[in-house]
């Protein structure tokens, strides 16, 4: 498979697209909709959340809520153009007319963490606009409404079933094991951070709200749980068609992700090789692993078990009470730029992890599974996993 985005935060709409599907798996206006109504949830998020609508139009690749095999293309409006009609526009505008305008001018105060000072730079432009627009995580909605058709062809084709929360946020942790089930998606949705643990919700809520009164941001970290991956994606033949390197690169192309884990990640480092693995045993169900610590790869292959990734967010670096900078038009000294922000996107970070996990196992899916439709891909998976030599 392959995927793209284009559009900035502030501009028409967003567009992705997405090549090499099957035909025949189901997708609806709705069913993107409703994966975008679930990224704009979570206790913390700035005003323009309230207001902006995420508006999705299909522009090619399916017909009647089926794909066609042709490349898939979606636009998700953003409501919030008007405003940015003339700041935005793709021709050039009078000067005068734009010289009038508040939301023009030039952001020369770059703020520590983001990738003003360093875009700017690279792109030779006095003013961060260019640079913020499209490091913006607004892009992320593309990315969900991708996830959205890659998902719909993983349960389509192998039955997998995607579950993130939210197990740390802002210092406030979930008991160490909780591992949601897709039967608990409606109930993390509707907590305030999906956080399955109620205690340590409560937490997280309450050090968003400490920070929204300090004027400052949170981080956190979030974990994807994929139920049902069949044994054998990606490879160990070769680094990058491992699976663990595939999940890792699309997490931490995230904006603000500074770390990733698979399984239980860096604590594995701390233990001894005795307690780092899981050990395999023989069962009615046939050969299965005794836990789950490695996150459901091994050297670099899907092992068959419940894959666990968790990617590491750092607090928005839009902080209200600014931090140092130098004004690049005057060299002086002064305060970052800062208009609104979110206190804090973690929970919303999660639903864009779930996309990029479920897009990176599509496209494993689609490479070891083939097939022009869904009927033939599924025909592949089930002819492979009914002959298994061992199992
Ligand atoms: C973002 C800053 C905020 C967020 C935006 C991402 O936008 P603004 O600077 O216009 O207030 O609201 O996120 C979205 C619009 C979205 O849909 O997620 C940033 O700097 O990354």
């Amino acid at each position: 498979l392959r995927w793209l985005t284009a559009g900035e935060s502030h501009g028409p709409a967003l567009v992705a697209t997405l090549e090499g599907l099957p035909a025949g798996v189901p997708i609806t206006t709705d069913l993107v909709a409703d994966a975008l109504a679930r990224r704009r949830l979570g206790y913390g998020r700035g005003a323009r959340m309230k207001f902006e609508r995420d508006e999705v139009t299909f522009l090619g690749g399916v017909r009647h809520g089926r794909t066609l095999g042709s490349p898939v293309a979606i636009m998700v409006g953003n409501t919030e153009w008007p405003k940015w009609e003339k700041v935005m526009a793709a021709d050039p505008v009078d000067p005068a007319e734009l010289a009038e305008l508040a939301r023009n001018a030039p952001l020369t105060r770059p703020r520590p963490g983001h990738a003003d000072l360093a875009g700017m730079q690279k792109y030779g432009v006095d003013d961060a606009r260019p640079v913020l627009e499209r490091a913006s995580a607004r892009e992320t909605a593309a990315r969900v409404a991708l996830g959205a058709v890659a998902r719909s062809y993983l349960k389509e084709t192998t039955g997998v079933e995607l579950v993130s929360h939210v197990v740390e946020l802002g210092g406030a942790k979930a008991p160490a094991g909780t591992l949601p089930r897709p039967e608990d998606v409606a109930a993390l949705d509707a907590d305030p951070v999906r956080c399955l643990d109620a205690e340590a919700s409560k937490a997280m809520v309450e050090v968003i709200d400490q920070a929204h009164k300090d004027g400052d941001t949170l981080g956190g970290v979030v974990e994807v749980v994929a139920y049902g991956v069949p044994v054998g994606l990606g490879s160990h033949v070769h680094w990058d068609r491992r699976l663990d390197a595939r999940l890792a690169a699309a997490l931490m192309g995230i904006q603000a992700i500074k770390g990733v884990e698979l399984g239980d990640g860096f604590d594995l480092a701390r233990v001894p090789g005795s307690q780092a693995h899981d050990e395999i045993v023989s069962t009615p169900d046939g050969i299965r692993r005794a836990s789950g610590r490695s996150g459901g790869t091994e050297g670099g292959l899907s092992t068959g078990e419940v894959l666990r990734v968790r990617a590491a967010m750092k607090p928005i670096a839009t902080v209200p009470r600014a931090l140092a900078t130098v004004d690049v038009a005057t060299g002086e000294a002064t305060r970052a730029h800062h208009q609104r922000s979110d206190v804090c996107a973690v929970p919303a970070a999660g639903i864009v992890a779930e996309a990029m996990v479920a897009l990176v196992l599509a496209d494993a899916v689609a490479e070891k599974f083939g097939g022009d439709n869904v009927v033939e891909t599924r025909r592949n998976v089930t002819g492979y996993l009914d002959n298994l030599e061992i199992r």
